[in-house]
């Protein structure tokens, strides 16, 4: 597979072909390219990068030309489904609307694993991350990049005890960024802190090599604290010891990306709180890049209120700095990330920055004030807590008597950190002081290497061995499934007819899980709302209904349920009936039947209805209306009655009447069709004149049930009407 076409599906077995002879085409990170002063459509922007060759854009893009801006920052989507295969759709979903960093999510237990993993087996809180997962999901990306006109940056995890092997796989495999920050493993997964620090410089040594971004791990303390915002301190702390500890080892600043959250959310004043933290953590860390992450502690259940979160927590990315934004699933307080979220997450980020695009131009933070002394305070926070723990012996002892994640302000302190023994936790005892005759002939090794021993060259010690696999890809050992059971073979032939497009079912995470969302107000306290919702999920045939989000409008009045289900049928295409596809006579023919055959037009905004801007842009010229063509367009104007219009036509003797319809309560749009039907035939003229009717809730089919010949809804143009108005002349003079 070399190329994907846009109307057609992402062959994923093409992707699994021949991935033994796998060649990633390039290495390192890929920052967008900076377009000041892009013009596009009707505007300009000020800090937006190239666009994309194919893209989605927002929706309101239909009224803008269909522009589609890029905002600078990278856009990260997090994904891992458990299956590899399916996120790889969601990948090219996401990077169609503007994500260009790709974060796979790895599976639980893997930072446990001492080794590799290999094969592809189903994973449980992300995909397990092995080589072949790697290779099928770089692939793809590179067909991705090349279909959308960007670099895609592919990115998973080198942690865990298995750290410094996956970074070699990694590097291997053209991985473009990483999260390694050796004080995750040990706060959070028990990894003994020497082991983790001593895995960590061989793994940064790796990445620097492959030219791999680095984002760290410190948003993990604001996850965990229960009072998030009392650890702002100790998170500027640990973003220093990761950030400085990885240029010591070698990754240049340009590589090392902080992972910032803004540590509250509403309903706290979050700006107020989160803005100075932010600011403190650039005045300290300033050299680095930042990764601007969600706020995810407080998240509950709605989208709309994880929504805000994020954008708020992207007012302050653009008033200090993002490098990177990523981007939460709003469906993250509730479920596990689904397609449609992902891709939601991502267009609330374009969306937001370009919303903001050049406001630094127009506003700047205070130099004085409330912001300046929070986050002085903030910094010397840090400082005195860096002090502290060079005073009681260092990083490891800080540690062990619970400095971190301590839920209170340092200096104060609640003594319930999370503690962790120097001599203790997994990994310990396995690290060995090498021997003075230590050698080995590979690349991107940190530390004492004796290969001068065997008359190698200390800075290039696999030249000894004519390359390591780092040179001379012949040496990488591909192994493909071992577990016969659970492979990505098997999981495939089970969703064949899916694949195949023999049968449909609605999908959020895997190819045809069929599971779907309902959105419903039931009259009724939560309680009361939430069986209900329940039983009318079992009433529609819904398997494992499961309410998901509640949210309480009035106690006794109303809640609002959304709940999820799975159909436990398929839709069989073959035998669904589409509606044809809308066609247009072309400008030749419309203006010949028009001058052969003169149409005189009779229109109005009928009822009390006083919208005339859609049926403006059906008739004037300007806007591409009917008039272009010749056609005679007699407009009365707003709120008409209806009797009043079909007078008009009786007097003018009009070959058509247009009305517009705009307000649907209680349908009086079609009421308002169906009357003036009526009046046509009372009046003697339904035979001669063509009756249309337009408007943003008309349903064509609807429409004509109440007796006219054509109705027309949103998005509708002149070209459309004038192609109705020409082919149902011709049809009545029996042309056609
Ligand atoms: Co108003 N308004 N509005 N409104 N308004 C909306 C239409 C809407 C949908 C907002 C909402 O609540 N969701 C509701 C209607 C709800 C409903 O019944 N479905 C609404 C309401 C309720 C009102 C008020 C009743 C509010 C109030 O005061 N209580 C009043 C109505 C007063 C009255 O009519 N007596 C009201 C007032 C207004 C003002 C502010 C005055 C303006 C109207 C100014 C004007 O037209 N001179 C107004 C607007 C602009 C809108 C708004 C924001 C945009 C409508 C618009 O111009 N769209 C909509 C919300 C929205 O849709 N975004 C609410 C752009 C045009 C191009 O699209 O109208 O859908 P369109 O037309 C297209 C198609 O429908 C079709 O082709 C057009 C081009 O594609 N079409 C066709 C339309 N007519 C025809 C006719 C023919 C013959 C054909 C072939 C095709």
């Amino acid at each position: 597979m070399t190329e994907l076409k846009r109307n057609e599906k992402l062959d994923v077995e093409s992707i699994l072909k021949d991935l033994d002879k796998y060649e990633p085409k390039r290495r390192g990170w890929h920052w967008r390219t900076p377009a000041p002063g892009i013009k596009m459509g009707p505007f300009e922007y000020k800090d937006c990068s190239e666009p994309l060759k194919n893209s989605v854009g927002l929706p309101p893009a239909k009224f803008f030309e269909d522009i589609d801006p890029q905002p600078l920052p990278v856009i990260t989507t997090e994904i891992a489904s458990g299956r590899f295969e399916d996120d790889i759709r969601r990948m090219r979903m996401a990077a169609w609307h503007g994500a260009d960093h790709i974060m796979v999510i790895r599976h639980m237990g893997q930072s446990h694993i001492d080794g590799l993993m290999e094969g592809t087996p189903q994973g449980i809180g992300g995909v397990p991350i092995t080589r072949k997962q790697v290779r099928a999901q770089r692939k793809a990306l590179d067909i991705i990049e090349e279909e959308v006109g960007r670099p895609i940056n592919y990115h998973s995890y080198v942690s865990g005890v298995a750290g410094p092997d996956v970074a070699v796989m990694f590097a291997e495999e053209g991985i473009n960024g990483a999260h390694q920050d050796p004080q995750y493993n040990i706060l959070y997964r028990d990894i003994n802190c020497v082991r983790s620090f001593v895995d960590a410089c061989e793994s940064k040594k790796i990445m620097a090599w492959a030219g791999m971004l680095q984002i760290d791990g410190a948003h993990n303390a604001n996850a965990t604290a229960r009072e998030a915002w009392k650890v702002m301190p100790e998170l500027i702390v640990q973003h220093a010891i990761n950030s400085l500890f990885s240029e010591k080892v070698g990754i240049s600043p340009d590589l090392i990306s902080l992972s910032t959250v803004p540590p509250t959310a509403t309903p706290a004043p979050a700006v107020y709180m989160d803005l100075p933290y932010a600011v403190a953590l650039r005045d300290i860390c300033g050299r680095y890049k930042m990764r601007a992450q969600q706020n995810t502690k407080y998240i509950c259940s709605s989208a709309r209120e994880a929504t805000v979160t994020h954008v708020l927590n992207m007012l302050i990315s653009k008033l200090t700095s993002a490098d990177i934004q990523s981007t939460i699933t709003p469906d993250e307080g509730r479920n596990v990330p689904w397609h449609i979220y992902n891709i939601e997450a991502c267009d609330n980020a374009k969306q937001t920055l370009i919303g903001l695009d050049g406001l630094m131009d127009m506003v700047e933070l205070k130099n004085d004030g409330p912001l300046r002394e929070i986050a002085r305070d903030l910094k010397e926070r840090a400082c005195l807590f860096m002090e502290e723990i060079i005073e009681v012996g260092g990083y490891f002892q800080a540690v062990q008597e619970g400095f971190f994640v301590d839920s209170a302000k340092y200096p104060a302190k609640n003594g319930d950190g999370i503690a962790r023994k120097i001599e203790g936790g997994i990994g310990y005892g396995f690290i060995f002081e090498r021997a003075e005759d230590y050698m080995a002939p590979v690349t991107a090794h940190f530390g004492y290497n004796n290969v001068t021993q065997y008359g190698g060259n200390p800075e290039d010690p696999a030249a000894l061995i004519g390359g390591c696999t780092f040179e001379d890809r012949s040496k990488i050992v591909y192994i493909d499934e071992l577990d016969e059971d659970d492979t990505v073979n098997v999981r495939l032939a089970k969703v064949k007819k899916y694949r195949d497009g023999e049968a449909l079912k609605p999908e959020v995470e895997w190819c045809g899980d069929g599971t779907i969302l309902l959105t419903m107000c039931i009259p009724a306290n939560v309680r009361v709302a939430e069986a209900a919702a329940l039983e009318i999920g079992r009433k529609m045939g819904l398997e494992n209904p499961e309410v998901i989000s509640k949210e309480i409008l009035q106690e006794a009045e109303g809640t609002r349920i959304e709940m999820k289900g799975r159909v436990g049928f398929d839709i069989d295409p073959s035998i669904l009936v589409l509606p044809p596809e809308p066609h247009y006579l072309s400008d030749a023919v419309l203006y010949k039947e028009f001058s052969d055959h003169p149409m005189k037009v009779v229109c109005g905004t009928v009822g009390e209805d006083e919208h005339s801007v859609g049926l403006r842009e059906i008739i004037n010229i300007k806007h591409g209306g009917i008039e272009k063509w010749g056609i005679e367009v007699e407009y009365l104007g707003t709120s008409v009655p209806v009797e009043k219009l079909v007078d008009a036509a009786v007097e003018l003797n009009a070959d058509a009447i247009l009305a517009s319809t705009i307000i649907s309560h209680d349908n009086v749009h079609y009421k308002n069709m169906k009357r003036i039907n009526e009046l046509a035939i009372e009046k003697g003229i339904r035979d001669k004149v063509i009756i249309a009717a337009g408007g943003t809730q008309v349903v064509p089919e609807e429409a004509r049930k109440t007796g006219i010949d054509e109705g027309f809804g949103r998005d509708s143009h002149g070209v459309d009407v004038a192609t109705f108005l020409a082919e149902e002349a011709m049809r009545r003079r029996g042309d056609l």
